[in-house]
């Protein structure tokens, strides 16, 4: 047979147990090589982590349907989702890569290095990258399998010593050890907790907000209306709905953060610290924020109490005056640091609205998981054209120049929130008693208010809801309307009206391109008398 082969190759044909424990061997070599880069990337940037590297490789590149899919069918487990996905490919790719080793143990070792080659690659082409040393825990988690993977199939390639059966004890003695000793190593790793991540946890734990210059105007005491199952006034921060396409939520050390403002109109780029933010007049406001991705009757939506300062009057100290008076620059674009770009109209944000760069929220620092230290917020625009979290500069262009990251993917450039209603209670396909029921939610059409919210039962008349008292234009409003509910089946559908007194429209369409419009509607079964 083939001489150069058996001259380096152990004298034997490999059996089917012998295929089998191969294609294990490379499941537990992919195994051990994702554990030494999870270790090493704790050590380093937990973001440089091939599977959070690669994730972020193909949620940049993912189309936006696709994505939209995934919102829908997985919420906010897309990223749980995503992540299982390539493991997945990946464990699958690995008994492939066994196999291969069993032909040849070169080939199959160069298999496991390409793939560390694919993830480093994909670690040091990240936005958020700004090292060489994002490529270490791919290559050296590839290093380990690779050899690992060698060392096995040598195992089943080697005949035990008199006889002409493989070493599958070796085989699985190196495999546990290595898989055990790579798994308490990840655990260790990550129980000691990433030093980055640690400052900024320190960080967060040690800052103390300033009082507002400006408080928030106390809510009224009708804004809440006593409705069991209605959405509360005020989201609190652990309910708040959370959308970015981080798969590693960002942890800023605050005593590091500067935020850099620059670009057309800025008369001289600046840098500025936490601290000196902190420093200036802070207002506080209760806002609604909205996600574009959210359909009608969906939860990407939610009310806070935001601590920030006016990012209208850090502007015109910059020297920057909007497009109405002349200035060269119609787009803001806020970058953050893993390298998502949000761009927003520099008109809205400088027309007297409370355009913040926030850093608390419901009354304690912005939550990792919402921006810490600083993110934008500005009343009346979708979240993905307004709402930088994380943010660390602030750049004066032209739409014409810069399409920030979602308009490429499909998503309009400018989007104003459009007016929703929604209907909290009772929950879809619910069985209420015959009698009254309360049917109730909230409404909203930032910076323009809800005048008006109208309810209809089946084919009925319209019919005026009651409004909570109406905090400000730049919050939801919930509504009540008691329905004298009688037994059978029933569609309650919901309409409101903005403070411009335009209706929304009953035609339903979807989040793209620049979010969904049409009436809520939900059916319930009231129970026979
Ligand atoms: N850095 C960063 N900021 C971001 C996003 C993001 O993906 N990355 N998503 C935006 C979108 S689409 C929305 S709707 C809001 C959501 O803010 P929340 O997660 O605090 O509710 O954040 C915005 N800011
Ligand atoms: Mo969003």
């Amino acid at each position: 047979m083939n001489v150069t082969r058996t001259a380096r190759e152990p004298h034997r044909e490999p059996t089917r147990t012998d295929r089998l424990l191969a294609a294990l061997g490379g499941l537990v070599s992919a195994y051990v090589s994702l554990a030494v880069a999870d270790l090493v990337a704790s050590r380093v940037r937990p973001e440089a982590g091939p599977v959070p590297a690669v994730g972020g490789a193909v949620v940049d590149r993912t189309p936006a349907v696709l994505k939209e899919w995934a919102i829908r069918s997985f919420g906010e487990s897309d990223k749980t989702v995503l992540q299982l996905g390539i493991l997945l490919l990946l464990g699958s790719l690995a008994l492939g890569v066994g196999l291969l080793a069993l032909r040849s143990r070169l080939l199959g070792a160069a298999a496991v290095a390409a793939f560390g080659v694919l993830g480093a690659l994909a670690a040091v082409t990240r936005p958020d990258s700004d090292s060489a040393v994002d490529a270490v825990p791919s290559l050296a988690g590839a290093a380990a399998g690779a050899l690992l993977l060698y060392v096995l199939t040598g195992r089943l390639l080697t005949p035990r010593p008199g006889t002409d059966r493989a070493d599958r004890r070796g085989f699985l003695i190196v495999a546990a050890s290595t898989g055990l000793a790579a798994t308490g190593a990840a655990a260790l790793g990550r129980a000691v907790g990433t030093p980055v991540q640690e400052n900024a946890a320190a960080s967060r734990a040690a800052l103390r907000l300033p009082r507002p210059a400006s408080a928030a105007p106390a809510v009224p005491p009708g804004a809440q209306l006593p409705v069991p199952g209605i959405s509360p006034f005020v989201t609190p921060n652990r309910d708040f709905y959370r959308v970015d396409t981080a798969l590693i939520v960002p942890k800023v050390d605050a005593g590091r953060w500067r935020l850099r403002l620059h670009g057309m109109g800025v008369r001289e780029e600046r840098f500025l610290t936490l601290r000196e933010l902190m420093a200036r007049p802070a207002v506080e406001r209760d806002i609604t924020l909205a996600c574009v991705s959210n359909e009608v009757g969906g939860p990407y939506v939610g009310n806070a109490r935001w601590l920030g300062v006016p990012l209208a009057a850090l502007l015109r100290e910059a020297g920057v005056r909007p497009p109405s008076e002349g200035g060269p620059a119609d787009q803001l674009v806020a970058r953050s640091v893993d390298g998502m770009t949000i761009g927003t109209p520099v008109e809205a944000v400088m027309d007297g609205r409370d355009a913040l760069l926030a850093f608390g929220m419901n009354g304690e620092p912005l939550p990792f998981t919402h921006g810490f230290p600083v993110r934008m917020v500005v009343p009346g625009l979708y979240g993905y054209v307004s709402a930088c979290k994380w943010i660390e500069s602030i750049e004066l262009t032209t739409f014409d120049a810069y399409d920030a990251y979602w308009v490429p993917r499909g998503w309009a450039a400018q989007a104003p929130v459009k007016t929703q209603s929604r209907i909290d209670t009772p929950r879809p396909f619910a069985h209420p008693a015959p009698g009254t029921v309360m049917v109730a939610g909230v409404a909203w059409a930032q910076h323009r208010g809800i005048r008006r919210v109208e309810v209809r039962i089946d084919d009925g008349p319209w019919q005026d809801a009651r409004l909570a008292a109406q905090d400000s234009t730049d919050t939801w409003r919930q509504w009540v309307h008691p329905w004298a509910a009688t037994p059978g089946r029933h569609t309650l559908t919901v309409r409101a009206t903005d403070g411009t007194g335009t209706t929304q429209p009953e035609r339903r369409t979807g989040t793209m391109p620049d979010g969904a419009q049409g009436w809520h509607t939900v059916e319930v079964t009231v129970a026979g008398a």
